[in-house]
């Protein structure tokens, strides 16, 4: 019997544990903290909890999420157990599904026509078409890609940016070193970014000087690859004039964050995408399975990268 211990101060441990023993009779399931941690074989997580020192027997562990930064970022976790992700079709899809209503909201104007109702105006824009737009997707990995897919259907000019620099079909792909490049004259840029040290801070003063005048920017990576003060600024010059922000620094938002209130600013609570049982549940009990009978662990993170 494995034992595997289970700690996540977003998920419910009776739903997983209920889903989780019928698959693998042959593990058992505990929330944290374990009576007996020596015995503990793996762990099922989103936070790494306090005391995984004493874990001595620990093997592998599965993080609930598809971002791993704060997992790396901790000191305690161990350097030397691999560490898996989870990425579905299922978040991949619900991802896409809210940068494209972001995107189309202000490529549309959908805003500005929901402002002018409120005077009870009539005042037509002309019309872009999106092949006159230029968008950049930051970050090529499963989520980042299929973000950058669905900006070249929809008829945008696209560019993308990624470590390898690696070509993919309708989008002008650019690598890290090439960041000034890749934002120059952009219309609207996502950031799908995993948040490793090369990253954070990266939506800076830099790169807003570069867009476009009236840019848009969407961030779904972390809140920490955002120099929050720089965006309002980029706002107070009229470089920026409307954002999507789906994570922050401190989540929660802050009450006295002057995020909540700069116009054009929308905020969202962290959900452009998110883990569900449903779709989830089969990786991670194969995962565990692979952990331990030496198959293959699927996202399984490289710590050179950081993701
Ligand atoms: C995740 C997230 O990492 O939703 O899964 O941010």
């Amino acid at each position: 019997m494995t034992l595997v211990a289970f700690n996540s101060r977003f998920h419910d441990f009776d739903v997983w544990n209920r889903a989780l023993r019928d698959r693998l009779p042959e593990f058992t399931f505990v929330p944290w903290p374990p009576v007996e941690p020596s015995r503990v074989e793996a762990l099922l997580c989103w936070d790494l909890p306090a005391d995984t020192g004493q874990l001595s027997n620990l093997k592998f562990i599965q993080c609930l999420g598809a971002g791993v930064d704060h997992l790396l970022s901790n000191p305690e976790t161990p350097r030397d157990i691999p560490i898996a992700r989870i990425v579905h079709v299922d978040q991949v899809g619900a991802l896409v599904q809210f940068v494209s209503a972001s995107i189309l909201a202000w490529h549309r104007q959908l805003p500005l026509y929901r402002r002018l109702q409120s005077d009870k105006t009539w005042g037509p824009s002309p019309r872009i078409p999106s092949a006159q737009r230029k968008v950049g997707v930051m970050g090529l990995g499963k989520f980042g890609a299929a973000v950058a897919q669905e900006m070249a259907r929809l008829g945008f000019q696209t560019r993308g940016l990624s470590r390898s620099g690696r070509p993919i079909e309708n989008i002008q792909v650019f690598s890290m070193s090439d960041v000034t490049a890749f934002i120059t004259d952009l219309d609207a840029v996502i950031c799908t970014l995993p948040l490793t040290p090369d990253t954070i801070g990266i939506l800076s003063r830099r790169l807003f000087e570069r867009m476009s005048n009236g840019a848009h920017i969407i961030n779904v990576g972390r809140g920490e690859h955002l120099i929050e003060a720089d965006l309002i600024d980029a706002f107070a010059s009229g470089r920026m004039a409307s954002a999507s922000l789906d994570v922050f620094r401190t989540e929660p938002l802050p009450p006295d964050s002057p995020l909540w209130a700069i116009p054009g600013v929308e905020v969202t609570p962290h959900v452009a995408t998110s883990v569900r049982l449903e779709s989830a549940i089969d990786i991670v009990a194969e995962n565990l399975r692979a952990a331990f009978s030496g198959a293959p662990i699927s996202d399984l993170v490289d710590r050179q990268g950081g993701y």
